[in-house]
């Protein structure tokens, strides 16, 4: 039977502080998702997006967390309960969730929404490793913390909704680090997580450090979530992005290493994220994304 993958967009920027990367969802439509799902074999469907507030009617300083700093928190906390109740519907009915952002703190949702019914891996592929919490983070920009919220650690850990540990540390792999916080740093060294920085892609390869980035997070689980953050490339192939950080992966590096992903026959759902059109160019970032999803789901040159 034919892969059907339903599309949901979550058109937020409340986790960013920057307007713009909320049009992402309408941006990697418009650059040809349904076709290239198409030409991966697989069926698309569309949902349409979870309804978010703009940012400008919203207070980004409402009910903060118990030590620190998140922005927009309610917000945040609304958007991904509606897009893990979206997501874990969507695999009940047999459809592989591809969640649009958005910032990256949407992957709060999909994750959840993928780990309900099932033990789940993840791999993380991204500048940065998104490990802050309410308490380290520089910026206060609840993207900078979406895995610290799904480990249920820091003050997530007086959150409620962010507080259902959705992902074991021993299968979290984080691939093409270039952009890590001091207090991230620490939290690494003293973790079961698997990480990849950009200087072990140089020295091994994209295709052996994703296999291994595979291995850790599939091991002893059901299946895997991949969240593709697109500043985990060079900005010289995908400029659109809020926070870009030179010296990543080059676009064959990055569809080698979804076509592993397709390889690994665990894919139970996929974000594509951080999209965003206002800074693109020509929007060839939000086109990028929707050939590393189609590479992600199967499509091959030959
Ligand atoms: N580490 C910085 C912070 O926490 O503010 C920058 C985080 C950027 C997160 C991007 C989306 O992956
Ligand atoms: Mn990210
Ligand atoms: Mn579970
Ligand atoms: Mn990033």
């Amino acid at each position: 039977m034919e892969q059907s993958v339903r599309i949901i967009g979550a058109p937020t920027d409340y986790g960013a502080n920057r307007r713009g990367v909320d049009m992402g969802p309408s941006a990697i439509r418009y650059a040809g998702l349904a076709e290239q799902l198409e030409a991966a074999d697989v069926i698309p469907l569309d949902v349409g997006d979870i309804d978010a507030p703009r940012a400008e009617v919203c207070d980004p300083d409402t009910t903060p967390p118990a030590s620190g700093n998140a922005k927009f928190l309610n917000e945040t906390e609304a958007v991904c309960r509606r897009l893990a109740d979206e997501v874990a519907a969507t695999l009940t009915e047999g459809h592989l969730p591809l969640v649009l952002g958005g910032d990256h703190s949407v992957a709060i949702g999909s994750v959840r929404g993928s780990a309900r019914d099932a033990d789940i891996g993840t791999v993380w592929f991204d500048a940065h490793s998104d490990l802050n919490t309410p308490a380290t983070s520089p910026s206060g920009n609840v993207h900078g913390m979406p895995l610290a919220a799904l480990l249920g650690i820091g003050a997530f850990d007086a959150v409620e909704w962010a507080n259902a540990p959705s992902l074991r540390e021993e299968n979290l792999a984080l691939v093409g680090l270039r952009s890590v916080d001091e207090p991230e740093k620490e939290l690494i060294a003293n973790s079961e997580i698997s990480v990849f920085t950009m200087s072990e892609i140089d020295q091994r390869g994209i295709t052996a450090v994703t296999d291994d980035a595979l291995a850790a997070a599939t091991d002893g689980v059901d299946a895997l979530h991949v969240s593709l953050d697109l500043d985990w490339l060079d900005p010289g192939e995908a400029p659109g992005v809020g926070t870009p950080v030179r010296g990543g992966v080059s676009y064959r590096e990055a569809h080698a290493a979804m076509e592993r992903v397709a390889d690994c026959g665990l894919l139970r759902s996929l974000d594509l994220v951080e999209v965003n059109p206002v800074l693109d160019e020509s929007n060839e970032t939000a086109a990028l994304a929707t050939e590393l999803a189609a590479s992600a789901l199967g499509k091959r040159i030959l």
